[in-house]
């Protein structure tokens, strides 16, 4: 196994919209095995969410673990939000494509989300609280969306700038 770079803003490819992942391609070693260097990868970080589009990959997929002990390892392949609750919920969102900024981010509480497993299974998932804002972060990835999209032009505007200051910083 081995760790992937992440890419970090300003790569332009942190803002390509991925295609979907073909048939069959569950089956290749090559794909097995970059989802595990990807879990590897994210557990090391350490993250609770790593998106294809972050290790330069524009294929659709991506890996969620939200537990302290590595104990629910999830992958969703071609996601697909199928419903969202009504009921919002804010929580305060980093990212490992943009180290060192944090902000409130407010998106739906609850969430039914369609997609394969890693062996190219179908299946129907509803998740809330933490996971469903984590699944919410990494799909906005696939589209080549960030965190930091979702603030007012107010606060992201201070955000980039911090994150300019910790760059320049050899942060
Ligand atoms: O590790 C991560 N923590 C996190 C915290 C709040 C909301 C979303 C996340 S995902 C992030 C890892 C990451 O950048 N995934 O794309
Ligand atoms: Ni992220």
């Amino acid at each position: 196994m081995s760790l992937i770079p992440i890419l970090e803003l300003p790569h332009p490819h942190l803002r390509m919209v991925a295609a979907d992942v073909a048939a069959g391609r569950a089956a290749d070693p090559a794909f097995q095995r970059l989802l595990d260097d990807m879990f590897e990868t994210m557990y090391a970080a350490p993250g609770i969410g790593l998106a294809s589009t972050q290790v330069d990959v524009q294929e659709r997929f991506m890996i969620v673990d939200v537990t302290d002990g590595h104990e629910q390892p999830l992958v969703f392949i071609n996601p697909v939000i199928r419903a969202r609750s009504v009921e919002l919920r804010v929580h305060q969102e980093g990212c490992l494509s943009i180290p060192g900024i944090f902000a409130d981010v407010t998106r739906a509480d609850g969430i039914e989300v369609e997609a394969l497993d890693r062996h190219g299974k179908p299946f129907v998932m509803a998740v809330d609280g933490l996971l469903a804002t984590c699944v919410q972060h990494e799909i906005d990835h696939l589209d080549g969306k960030l965190f930091i999209d979702h603030l007012s032009p107010l606060k992201r505007d201070r955000a980039l700038k911090k994150y300019d200051k910790l760059r320049r910083q050899g942060h």
